[in-house]
C-alpha cells in the first residue's frame, strides 16, 4: 500500500518501534531548535547529559519571546545562550532577528527532514514539507545529543483542498475553518497532512499559517508536500539546492480524509477566549475594537504585512485604533522596507514594533481595560495578553486591518476591490543575525549571571503515594495556567525556585505556598488537559512544589511527556464520572504505585478519603515506566551512562 508524506518521513528517520497509529515509535531528528524562555532550560539539561557538541545535522537557538530587558535577568539569558551556542555548536538567532518559527521557515527548512524545537508552534515548517513537532526542553536536548525522539505514532489525517481562496479570504481562514469543525482536541494524536489540487494554489508562507495553527488543534503535526511552489520559495531564499519533491503516494490511506472546498470559505474569527470559538467574521461585525496587531508566528510573514500597507496606502486608520506591527523576521522588515511599504505603513501611523513575539506572550502590548484587541496571533487563551479581563480575537490580517480601519470588527469584503500583493520572486537575504559557532567550541567560556541557577535534583518515586488532592480544575487547561508566562514571570525560566512560585497563580494565587506545606500532590483534572505551550516549566515548577501525579479525563500531548520526563505520574479516570467523586482537599493514597508501574500494570487504584477508591488507567510505554520510576528522564539518563548503556 501507499504512504503519505508523513509516513514517507517517518519511515525515513525510523529508529525502534513499528508504524502502527498508537504505538510508542523512536525517529531520528536531523534538526533542532530552541527559543530562550524554553532554550535556558534545554541548554542546562543538554549540559547535564554531558556530551561535548551536539549530534544533529542543524541546531538553533532563537532569542525572541524575552526581548523586553526590565533588568538584567533577560540580558543574562542572551548571554547565556549565545555562550552555550558557541560552546556546543549550535547557531544563534540574534535578539530581534525574528520569531524561531518564521527565521527557520525562511532559513533552514529542509522537506523531507525531521525537527523538533522546544516550542508548540515548531510545526510551522510542515509548511515546507517537514515532519516538524514541539516537545519539552529536554526531548530537544537528547536531540541534541543524538537521541531518537519518542513519540506515539500518529493516525494520519487528509486535508483534501479544492478550488482557490477567494478575494479577502487568506490562509487564515483555512485553518479557522478546521478549529470551528474540530475545536482545540480535535488533532490530538494526529498529523494533519494537506493534499489535493487546491494545495498549489497556496504558497509556501501560505501553507506555514495553516501548518502553525494546527498546533492549536492539538495535532502533534501538519505536513504539506514539497512541490513546484516548495522549490520557488526555496529558490527565493536562495536555497533552491535544499529542494526535493515529497508528495503522498496515490494509494496513499489515510486515516480519516476532510474535504475543504478553498472556493466557499469566508473570513472567520476566533472570539474571546479560546482558539477554537470560531465564527464567521460577519456575525460579530460592528463591535469596537481599541488595538489592532498583526504579527506573532503565524501571520507576520511578508505577504501579511504587504497586504496592510496596500490596504492603507488609500485609506487612513480609525483614530480610536492603535494598530501595530510586529514583523516575523528581520527579513521581511528589510524586505518590506526594499519594496517601499515601510514607509507607507509609517505614513499610515503603525506602529512598527522589533521582530518578535512580543504582545503575542505578553510581552507588552496588553490591551485596555474593558476594550477588544484584533490580533492575528496563535492564542487568546484568558489573560495571556497581560491584561486579566481581555477580550482577545483571533483573525487574518485582511480582517485585522479592515478593522482597523473602520474601527470596529469588519468582513475586509466591505472595503471593496481586494489588493493584489505580489510576492518577489527572489528576497534579499541576509543572514547577519544569525552567528555560527566555531568549528571546535571546547575552549569557549559559558557566561552565567545571577538569574541562571541550577537545575533542582529530584528524588525517584515511592513505593506508595500518599497526597493531598491540593486542586481540582475543569476541562481545557492550558499550560498558561498551569505556569503562566508575561513580562513579569518569563524572565525567571531559568530560576525554578522563584518561577515555581506562580504556578497556578491565576487560579488560586495561594497554590505554591500550600503546596509548599502539603507534601505530595496530584492534580485533578478535566479533558484536554495541558493543552497550549510546550513550556516544560508546567511540568518541572509543579513536580518541585511537590506534584508527584496528575489525574484527568485527558491528557494534551507535549504536556503528558513533560510530566513523565520530570518524574510526574500521569493518570487518567477509567470511569470518567469518578471526576465528580473527587473533591478539592481529598487524601489520595496509591498504594504500591511504583511496583504497579515497573510491573506494567495498565491501571492503579487509588483511595481516596476514609471509604471510596477508584481506578485509573496508565498509558504508559516501558521506557515512559523506567522514567517515573527513576524520578526523571534526566536521572534515568544518567544513571544508563554510569552503568555504561548510553
Ligand atoms: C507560547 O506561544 O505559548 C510559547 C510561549 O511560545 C510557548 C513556549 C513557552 O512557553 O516558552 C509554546 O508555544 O510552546
Ligand atoms: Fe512566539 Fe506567540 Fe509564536 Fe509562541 S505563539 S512562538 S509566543 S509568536
Amino acid at each position: 500500500m501507499g504512504l503519505t508524506v508523513t509516513e514517507k518521513i517517518i519511515a525515513d528517520h525510523l529508529i525502534e518501534g513499528e508504524m502502527i497509529p498508537g504505538s510508542q515509535i523512536g525517529i531520528r531528528i536531523d534538526q533542532t531548535l530552541t527559543q530562550d524562555a524554553t532554550g535556558t532550560m534545554a541548554y542546562l539539561e543538554f549540559e547535564a547529559i554531558g556530551i561535548p557538541r551536539v549530534k544533529t545535522e542543524l541546531s538553533v537557538s532563537y532569542v525572541d519571546h524575552n526581548l523586553l530587558q526590565s533588568d538584567f535577568r533577560n540580558a543574562d539569558d542572551h548571554r547565556f545562550l549565545q555562550s552555550i551556542a558557541a560552546r556546543f555548536g549550535i547557531k544563534f538567532s540574534r535578539p530581534g532577528n525574528g520569531i524561531c518559527h518564521q527565521v527557520h521557515l525562511e532559513r533552514f527548512s529542509s522537506p523531507g527532514k525531521t525537527l523538533l524545537g522546544s516550542d508548540s508552534h515548531t510545526p510551522t515548517s510542515g509548511g515546507c514539507g517537514m515532519l516538524a513537532m514541539g516537545a519539552g526542553g529536554l526531548d530537544v536536548a537528547m536531540a541534541m545529543a543524538g537521541q531518537p525522539f519518542y513519540l506515539r505514532m500518529p493516525k494520519v489525517v487528509g486535508i483534501r483542498l479544492t478550488g482557490s481562496l477567494a478575494p479577502w479570504v487568506s490562509a487564515r481562514d483555512v485553518i479557522l475553518e478546521l478549529l470551528r469543525k474540530m475545536t482545540v482536541k480535535g488533532g490530538v494524536g494526529k498529523v494533519m497532512e494537506y493534499f489535493g489540487p487546491g494545495v498549489g494554489t497556496l504558497s509556501v508562507t501560505d501553507r506555514a499559517t495553516i501548518a502553525n495553527k494546527g498546533t492549536e488543534l492539538g495535532a502533534t503535526g501538519t505536513v504539506f508536500p514539497s512541490d513546484e511552489v516548495t522549490r520557488r520559495f526555496l529558490k527565493s531564499q536562495n536555497r533552491e539546492h535544499e529542494w526535493k519533491i515529497l508528495e503522498a503516494d496515490s494509494d496513499a490511506n489515510y486515516h480519516e480524509i476532510i474535504e475543504i472546498d478553498l472556493s466557499v470559505l469566508q473570513p472567520m474569527i476566533a472570539c474571546p477566549s479560546s482558539p477554537d470559538k470560531v465564527v464567521p467574521v460577519t456575525e460579530v461585525a460592528g463591535k469596537p475594537v481599541s488595538q489592532v496587531i498583526i504579527g506573532s508566528c503565524a501571520n507576520s510573514s511578508y505577504r501579511d504585512i504587504v497586504v496592510a500597507a496596500e490596504i492603507l496606502e488609500i485609506r487612513d486608520i480609525d483614530p480610536s485604533v492603535s494598530f501595530e506591527i510586529n514583523p516575523g523576521s528581520r527579513q521581511v522588515l528589510e524586505n518590506v522596507d526594499i519594496s517601499g511599504y515601510l514607509r507607507i505603513l509609517i505614513h499610515a501611523g503603525a506602529r512598527i514594533h522589533q521582530c518578535g513575539c512580543l504582545g503575542c506572550i505578553g510581552m507588552g502590548q496588553a490591551p485596555a481595560t474593558g476594550t477588544i484587541s484584533l490580533r492575528t496571533f496563535t492564542r487568546n487563551f484568558p489573560g495571556r495578553s497581560g491584561t486579566s479581563d481581555d477580550m482577545v480575537y483571533l483573525c487574518s490580517p485582511e480582517v485585522a486591518v479592515a478593522s482597523a480601519v473602520k474601527g470596529a470588527i469588519t468582513d475586509p469584503r466591505d472595503l471593496g476591490d481586494a489588493p493584489e500583493v505580489v510576492i518577489p520572486g527572489i528576497f534579499t537575504v541576509n543572514d547577519n543575525g544569525i552567528v555560527s559557532p566555531p568549528q571546535d567550541g571546547s575552549g569557549v567560556e559559558v557566561i552565567r549571571g545571577p538569574n541562571i541557577q541550577p537545575l533542582p535534583e529530584f528524588d525517584p518515586l515511592p513505593e506508595d503515594l500518599k497526597a493531598s488532592a491540593l486542586l481540582k480544575v475543569e476541562d481545557n487547561i492550558t499550560t498558561d495556567h498551569i505556569m503562566p508566562a508575561g513580562s513579569k514571570i518569563l524572565p525567571l525560566r531559568s530560576n525554578i525556585p522563584e518561577i515555581s512560585r506562580y504556578v497556578f497563580s491565576a487560579i488560586d494565587p495561594k497554590f505554591a505556598v500550600k503546596a509548599l506545606e502539603a507534601g505530595s500532590i496530584v492534580i485533578v483534572g478535566g479533558e484536554n488537559y495541558g493543552q497550549g505551550s510546550s513550556r516544560e516549566h508546567a511540568a518541572l515548577a509543579p513536580r518541585y512544589l511537590g506534584v508527584r501525579a496528575k489525574l484527568v479525563k485527558s491528557f494534551a500531548r507535549i504536556h503528558k511527556a513533560n510530566l513523565i520526563n520530570f518524574g510526574i505520574v500521569p493518570l487518567t479516570f477509567v470511569d470518567p464520572s469518578d471526576y465528580d467523586q473527587i473533591l478539592q482537599g481529598a487524601d489520595i493514597i496509591i498504594p504500591g504505585l511504583r511496583q504497579a508501574i515497573l510491573a506494567g500494570s495498565d491501571t492503579v487504584t487509588l483511595k481516596i478519603g476514609a471509604d471510596q477508591s477508584i481506578q485509573a488507567r496508565m498509558e504508559l510505554s516501558e521506557r515512559d515506566r523506567k522514567i517515573l520510576a527513576s524520578g526523571s528522564l534526566l536521572n534515568w539518563v544518567r544513571a544508563k551512562i554510569e552503568a555504561g548503556q548510553a
